[in-house]
């Protein structure tokens, strides 16, 4: 499949009248069992032809969505020699590089979204460099295109004007959906009224209604009416992946958050109700646990949808409810509704509390650094508004489940789980709150690719504490190897400096914590001093996710061959 779209190098002339080499290839990232497409078979098809080309070097920063060419590419190490690189633009200015010295293309191979993102720094330079570069970029399965999954990028619109050539598998076998979408799109393009009383009628018919809260345009108020229509109605109430501050968590009808790792009863509670109010989320990939637990189009629940764009509202899901409402007047509505005097669910919220609260129950971790301990530790210490920014990596489960977010814009968590956000997004909130206490959440991998930014945070005096869980890898993508490639583990490892000596040459405080009773008071000490510091956290390579070492993943894997 992968063969018949490398389709050779663009004879376009360059900006300046080159000659030039250029293209993006993506593929769908996974090996569905259900899938027709024999995906190892064409990451090494692919990596076949980047032999055949005579390709000896390629950089890449590796990602979940191009697991089976990685895989390929371990194969060829002696032959291929692949550099593990700590950003995507560092990456792409190395193929960059390379490309200029030896007049040949240079070899980057990226994720999708975020890593695409990143890597067109050196798609840029080699384009008005005319430099020979062909860049790799993942993508989103093809049979969750144009539904922006998670990820999702159209790579022809995005580099269509930086690029010579971008090439991309298509497979048209989602007709229906697209049909149904144009359909709803047609109708909802013209402008109509915002009717936001019927929900009242849904609600009544309702047995196990569950309300789903997320995206933007949230605000304070938006989120005391949620809390009061909650209250008044008796309703569990979830919070959308990296939306978890819309809701108190701590409030008694809090149900959870619906994202990566998500509570399995919370999974089946949301499969299992008739009625699901979704207030301003657009119900994407991460929140619908890969769209498994709504059917589309139709979901079995029925859907009352919320949300400010038009084009979202049956864009995946037909509702049986489209309101077409900014979330903060949407909750002000719903908050003045009438309550439903002692409807048949009450009770269902205090389970689904329950639930959540037991999920929270500490588990053994190996090693002598708990980071069930830690999270629990921020949650006693750090006051009600500090505000706790993190980029994407497993690092990042432990706070995302263990964090009790008590109020709106207490979490900084990109949505689209990009790596290197946690530093410079929690530079930007202390700038913006500098009384508020700020934490930035990272990973050894996540941290590296904006930690000079730790000069900034020096540079302006901003008392930030951060966080570096350090694994010594690429965790999440070491993880998706295990289950997939058990024992073929390639471009994950990382070579780490000493973080804590790092933040000190930076001009920050810098403190190793290698045991779980050392992180309180060092977190003491962050509190008191005011000054940006760094607590480079030591864990278990081990502890490679919240349930399951790396020894784990290879007996199941071994158990259970794909
Ligand atoms: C910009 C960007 N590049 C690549 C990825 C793919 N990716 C997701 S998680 C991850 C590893 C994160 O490593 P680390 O920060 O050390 O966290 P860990 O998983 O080890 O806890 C990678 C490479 C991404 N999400 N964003
Ligand atoms: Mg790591």
């Amino acid at each position: 499949m992968l063969s018949s779209l490398a389709v050779g190098y663009g004879s376009q002339r360059g900006l300046y009248g080159q000659e030039t080499s250029r293209i993006t290839l993506e593929w769908p990232p996974y090996c569905s069992p259900a899938s027709p497409l024999p995906m190892r078979t064409g990451g090494r098809i692919l990596v076949d032809n980047l032999l055949l080309q005579g390709v000896e070097l390629a950089f890449c920063v590796p990602g979940e969505s191009y697991l089976p060419v990685l895989d390929a590419l371990y194969d060829v190490r002696d032959r291929l020699r692949l550099i593990v690189c700590r950003q995507e633009g560092g990456a792409a200015y190395m193929a960059e590089a390379y490309g200029k010295l030896t007049g040949r293309p240079g070899i980057v191979f990226v994720t999708r979204g975020p890593g695409a993102s990143n890597a067109a720094i050196g798609i840029h330079t080699a384009a008005q460099d005319s430099t020979p570069l062909i860049v790799f970029v993942g993508q989103v399965g093809s049979d969750f295109a144009d539904r922006e999954a998670f990820q999702e990028i159209d790579y022809r619109r995005m580099y269509g004007s930086i690029v010579k050539w971008v090439a991309q598998i298509e497979r048209p076998e989602r007709i229906p959906e697209y049909v149904a979408r144009a359909f709803r799109v047609a109708q909802s393009g013209r402008p109509g009224p915002v009717v936001l009383a019927l929900p009242e009628d849904m609600l009544a018919a309702a047995q196990r209604p569950l309300v789903v809260a997320g995206g933007s345009g949230w605000n304070a108020d938006a989120c005391v009416n949620l809390a009061r229509f909650a209250e008044a109605n008796a309703l569990p109430v979830a919070c959308a992946f990296r939306n978890q501050d819309v809701f108190d968590n701590r409030h008694l009808n809090y149900a959870g958050d619906v994202g990566i790792g998500i509570n399995p009863k919370l999974a089946a509670r949301i499969r299992d109700a008739d009625v699901l109010l979704v207030i301003g989320e657009r119900l994407g990939e991460m929140v619908t646990g890969g769209y498994t637990l709504l059917a589309a189009p139709q979901p079995k629940q029925a859907l009352i949808h919320v949300h400010p764009g038009a084009d979202e509202l049956g864009r995946v899901y037909q509702p049986a409810l489209a309101i077409e409402a900014s979330v903060a007047p949407a909750c002000a509505v719903l908050a003045a509704m009438a309550p439903i005097a002692a409807p048949v669910w009450s009770g269902s919220a205090a389970a689904a509390h329950a639930e959540y609260l037991a999920w929270q129950m500490p588990r053994p971790m190996p090693g002598l650094l708990d980071l069930w301990q830690v999270v629990a530790t921020l949650r006693e210490r750090l006051p009600e508004d500090a505000i706790l920014a993190n980029g994407a990596g497993n690092y990042a489960t432990w706070l995302h489940r263990l964090y009790r977010y008590p109020r709106f814009r207490t979490q900084l968590a990109p949505y689209n789980g990009s790596m290197g956000y946690g530093v410079p997004a929690a530079i930007a909130a202390k700038a913006a709150y500098p009384e508020r206490t700020v934490v930035s959440w990272n990973g050894d991998g996540c941290f590296l690719m904006n930690g000079q930014e730790l000069a900034t945070a020096v540079q302006y005096r901003l008392g930030i504490i951060f966080v570096v869980v350090d694994n010594g890898m690429y965790g999440t993508i070491r993880m998706h190897q295990e289950r997939q490639y058990p024992a073929r583990v390639y471009a994950t490892d990382l070579v780490n400096p000493d973080f804590a000596a790092l933040a000190r040459a930076y001009g920050a405080d810098g403190e190793t914590v290698s045991r779980t009773d050392e992180f309180a008071p060092a977190l003491g000490r962050a509190l008191a001093a005011g000054r940006p510091t760094l607590l480079h956290l030591l864990i278990d390579r081990q502890a490679i996710t919240m349930n399951a070492t790396i020894d784990d993943l290879r007996r199941q894997a071994t158990a259970a061959p794909r």
